[in-house]
C-alpha cells in the first residue's frame, strides 16, 4: 500500500469517487474507447451501459473480475496481479462506483496461490484506509470485495460458466441473451470484465480519454499487455502500445528465434486463436488488423511455432487441452473435441490415412461453427487445427505419406 500510494496510487478513487457522478465516469469510459482485454475485444463503455441504472428493482449489482486465466500460453493477468494488486483493487472500485455495484468478485484461478494471497492482504489494507467497506472516503458509496478461488475449469473463463460456478451450480455456460449485464448472479445485473481491462479505468479516469487513446498507434486505444512463448530468446511479457507490430514484438522484445530455429507460424492471441505465419510479421496487433488477417488478437499473448517442431504434435495438444476442458453439456463439443483430438494423434503417430484430412475438415465446418454449440469453447478449439490444415497441410501429407513423424524421424537422425 505504502509503495502504490507513493506512486500515485489511490488518487484517481480520491478525486473521482463522490466527485463525479457514476454518469460522468461512464461517458469517459465509452470515450475512451476501452476494448476488453480478455479475448474478445468487447467495447468496455457499451458493454456498461447495458446495466440498468434506474434502480427501479432494488437489490444487488454485481462487478465480477474475470481472473480464471486459463488460456494456453496466456500469463499476462498473473502478472498484474502478482505486481500490483492495488491497481487491479483501485480499477475495480471506480468500476463499480461507475455501475453502481455494491458487491465486487474477483473469480481467481486456484493455482495463482501467490496472487490469491497478495489480493486478500490488499484487500485488509483497503479496509484500513477507507477504500473499501461502507460509505468509501465519505462519498456515500459502499462496496464488498471478495475473492473467490475458482475450482479450477477453463470453462469458468467463460462469463456465464463462471457466473453459474459462483452460484454454487456446476460451471456450464447459460445461453445469451439474456446477457450478464441485465440478468447475471442470481438474476441481477452483472458486469464480467478481464483483470487487465480493469486495471485500465482509474488511469483513463485521472488522466482522460484523449490521454488514453493517444496512448494507441493504430485504430484501437490504450496500451496491451503482449507475451511471447515458445522457442525465442527471450519469453516475457510486455506493455506496449496497442497497434505495436508483430515484427517488433517477436524480434524486439522477445529477442527473435533461438539459434538454430527458425518462426514457422504463431498464434496471436493464446491457444484458441488462428495460426499466422511470417507474412504477417509486420501486421499491426490490433483487433482490426489481425481480424482481417484471418485470426484474432486474443489475449495477445502468442505461441510461436518453430520449424523444428511438429505442427501437428503441436495442435494435437491443444486439441487434447479444449477436449478435457469440455463442460459435456452440448454434444459437438463433448463428442466431437475427442474425435478431434484422436484423428490428430493418430496422424501425429503415422497411423494416419488421407480420409483422415476430410474427417478434419468435416469437424472443423461443424464443430467450428458458432451456432453448432452452445458456447465458444469448441469453436476456439478449431480454429489452430482449421489454420494448421491451410498453412502447414503439407506436414500433414507427410505423416500420412511416410507413415512417421518427420519431425521424429530428423531428431533421431533418420530412425523412428
Ligand atoms: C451485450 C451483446 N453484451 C457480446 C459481451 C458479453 C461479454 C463480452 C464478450 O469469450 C473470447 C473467446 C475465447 N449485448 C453482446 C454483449 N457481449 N455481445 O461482450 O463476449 P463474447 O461472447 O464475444 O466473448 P466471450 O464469451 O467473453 C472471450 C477468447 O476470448 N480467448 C480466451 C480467453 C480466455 C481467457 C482466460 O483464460 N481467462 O481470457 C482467447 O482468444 O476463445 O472467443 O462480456 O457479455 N450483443
Amino acid at each position: 500500500m505504502a509503495a502504490y500510494e507513493a506512486n500515485g496510487g489511490y488518487n484517481s478513487l480520491k478525486t473521482n469517487i463522490g466527485q463525479r457522478t457514476p454518469a460522468e465516469c461512464l461517458e469517459i469510459i465509452k470515450d475512451s474507447n476501452l476494448r476488453g482485454r480478455g479475448g474478445a475485444g468487447f467495447p468496455t463503455g457499451m458493454k456498461w451501459s447495458f446495466v440498468p441504472m434506474d434502480n427501479a428493482t432494488p437489490g444487488h449489482k454485481y462487478l465480477i473480475c474475470n481472473a480464471d486465466e486459463m488460456e494456453p500460453g496466456t500469463f499476462k493477468d498473473r502478472l498484474l496481479m502478482e505486481c500490483d494488486p492495488h491497481q487491479l483493487i483501485e480499477g475495480m472500485i471506480l468500476s463499480a462506483y461507475t455501475l453502481q455495484a455494491d458487491i465486487a468478485y474477483i473469480f481467481i484461478r486456484a493455482e495463482y496461490h501467490k496472487a490469491i494471497g497478495l489480493l486478500r492482504e490488499a484487500i485488509t489494507a483497503c479496509h484500513e484506509k477507507g477504500y473499501l467497506g461502507d460509505n468509501i472516503l465519505g462519498s456515500g458509496f459502499s462496496l464488498e470485495m471478495h475473492v473467490h478461488v475458482s475450482a479450477g475449469r477453463y470453462i469458468c473463463g467463460e462469463e456465464t460458466a463462471l457466473i453459474s460456478s459462483l452460484e454454487g451450480k456446476r460451471a456450464n455456460p447459460r445461453a445469451k441473451p439474456p446477457f450478464p449485464q441485465v440478468s447475471g448472479l442470481w438474476g441481477r445485473p452483472t458486469i464480467v470484465n478481464n483483470v487487465e481491462t480493469l486495471c485500465n479505468i482509474h488511469h483513463i479516469l485521472e488522466f482522460g480519454a484523449d490521454w488514453f487513446q493517444a496512448l494507441g498507434k493504430g485504430e484501437d486505444a490504450g496500451t496491451k499487455l503482449y507475451g511471447v512463448s515458445g522457442r525465442v530468446k527471450n519469453p516475457g511479457c510486455w506493455e506496449l502500445p496497442i497497434g505495436t507490430s508483430i515484427r517488433e514484438i517477436i524480434e524486439d522484445h522477445a529477442g527473435g528465434m533461438e539459434d538454430g530455429y527458425s518462426l514457422r507460424g504463431f498464434l496471436p492471441g493464446g491457444g484458441s486463436t488462428d495460426f499466422l505465419t511470417p507474412e504477417h510479421l509486420d501486421l499491426a496487433m490490433d483487433y482490426g488488423t489481425i481480424g482481417k488477417a484471418g485470426s484474432r488478437m486474443g489475449t495477445g499473448t502468442m505461441i510461436v511455432l518453430d520449424d523444428k517442431t511438429c505442427p501437428i504434435g503441436f495442435i494435437h495438444n491443444l486439441t487434447s487441452f479444449f477436449a478435457r476442458e469440455s463442460c459435456g453439456f452440448c454434444t459437438p463439443c463433448r463428442d466431437g473435441l475427442p474425435w478431434s483430438a484422436q484423428v490428430l494423434e493418430s496422424l501425429e503417430n503415422g497411423d494416419g490415412r488421407p480420409e483422415d484430412l476430410e474427417t478434419l475438415a468435416y469437424q472443423i465446418d461443424y464443430i467450428g461453427a458458432i451456432g453448432n454449440t452452445h458456447c465458444a469453447l469448441a469453436p476456439g478449439a478449431m480454429e489452430p487445427v482449421q489454420s494448421a490444415l491451410k498453412y502447414f497441410r503439407e506436414d500433414f501429407e507427410a505423416h500420412i505419406n511416410e507413415g512417421c513423424c518427420p519431425y521424429e524421424r530428423s531428431a533421431s537422425g533418420g530412425a523412428v
